[in-house]
């Protein structure tokens, strides 16, 4: 008798993963920055990235300390929020019988807010095993997880059915990958004529190569920051068309502007991002592309 696999899973949940995968689930099994946890408790939502938008500075004008700690908290998590909503406007329309792919989705916000939004349904992976049963716990919480699922894997091998999708994205997780085995399975994914989003830190080729706090950066997250040029070219060759590219680096500095002043929540590395965006090393960069 033989019996048949769920169309979505497969036998071995994790694929092989190289040492450095496996430094990186380390660091997201082990992270629980204030800055991450405090922020997502204001109304479940957990996201691992950073935030868009002019900040309302008035916040600072509290004169209690622990008031103005909480304004300043759901001040950054609005931003944040507004990252995650500005991401997930470019993955539509879709409807409620849509599939979308979230790779690398942290504790995941990402999935829950394009579910809400169009009431699509939703696979989030992350290559860390805790991020993925809190995800998970967040959705039964919230009564979607018959609709919004969470899976420990490897975004560059998912197992999942190709052309399944109708929308796809990286909210800053490109930066752990090569971006040609990324692509890829981006490409075998999506339904021709799907959508695919990022948002992501960049360096800027037009500086030379990765300055010093594009290194502090990688080296902070465990990380590899790709140049913007490499996007393209990887996109390319993978059948992903930009429609739509927005430099999104001048919206990107209030956040750390406030987040450098939140002495409850700053993790050390506030400043080093400051400095990378300001000498023109550093971007932060939305493209949006179609599967062709
Ligand atoms: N997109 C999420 C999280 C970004 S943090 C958000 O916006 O909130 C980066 C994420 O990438 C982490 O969850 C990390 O586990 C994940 N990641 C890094 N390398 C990965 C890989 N090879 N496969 C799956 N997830 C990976
Ligand atoms: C995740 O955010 C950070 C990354 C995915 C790594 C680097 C991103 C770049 C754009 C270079 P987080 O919310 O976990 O970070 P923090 O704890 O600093 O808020
Ligand atoms: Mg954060």
């Amino acid at each position: 008798m033989t019996i048949a696999p769920h169309a979505d899973t497969k036998a071995a949940p994790v694929p092989t993963q190289s040492t450095y995968q496996n430094r990186v689930a380390d660091y997201w099994n082990a992270e629980e920055n204030p800055v991450n946890l405090e922020l997502g408790k204001i109304d479940d939502l957990y996201h691992h990235h950073y935030g868009v938008g002019d900040v309302d500075w008035s916040v600072l004008d509290e004169p209690d300390r622990e008031l103005r700690r909480g304004r300043i908290t759901n001040e950054l998590h609005r931003l944040e929020h507004a990252q995650a909503e500005l991401l997930a406007g470019h993955l539509g329309p879709l409807s409620p019988a849509d599939r979308v792919f979230d790779a690398g989705c942290g504790r995941g916000g990402g999935s829950v807010v394009a579910h809400l939004r169009y009431g699509c349904h939703a696979d989030g992976v992350t290559i860390s095993a805790k991020q993925a049963a809190f995800a998970g716990e967040q959705a039964r919480k919230r009564d979607i997880d018959s609709h919004v699922r969470y899976h420990h894997r490897n975004m560059l091998d998912t197992g999942f059915a190709t052309g399944a999708y109708a929308a796809s994205w990286n909210n800053e997780s490109t930066m752990y990958v090569e971006l040609e085995l990324l692509f890829a399975e981006h490409s075998r994914l999506l339904r021709r004529g799907g959508r695919y989003v990022v948002v992501t830190g960049c360096y800027n080729d037009t500086y030379g190569q990765a300055s010093r706090e594009v290194s502090q950066i990688n080296a902070h997250y465990i990380c590899d920051i790709h140049p913007r040029s490499e996007y393209f070219r990887a996109m390319a060759r993978h059948r992903l068309v930009p429609v739509h590219v927005q430099d999104l680096t001048a919206d990107a500095i209030p956040y750390w502007e406030l987040r450098r002043q939140a002495d409850h929540l700053v993790t050390g590395i506030e400043d080093t991002f400051l400095t990378a965006y300001k000498n023109g090393s550093f971007q932060y960069l939305l493209i949006v592309a179609d599967r062709v």
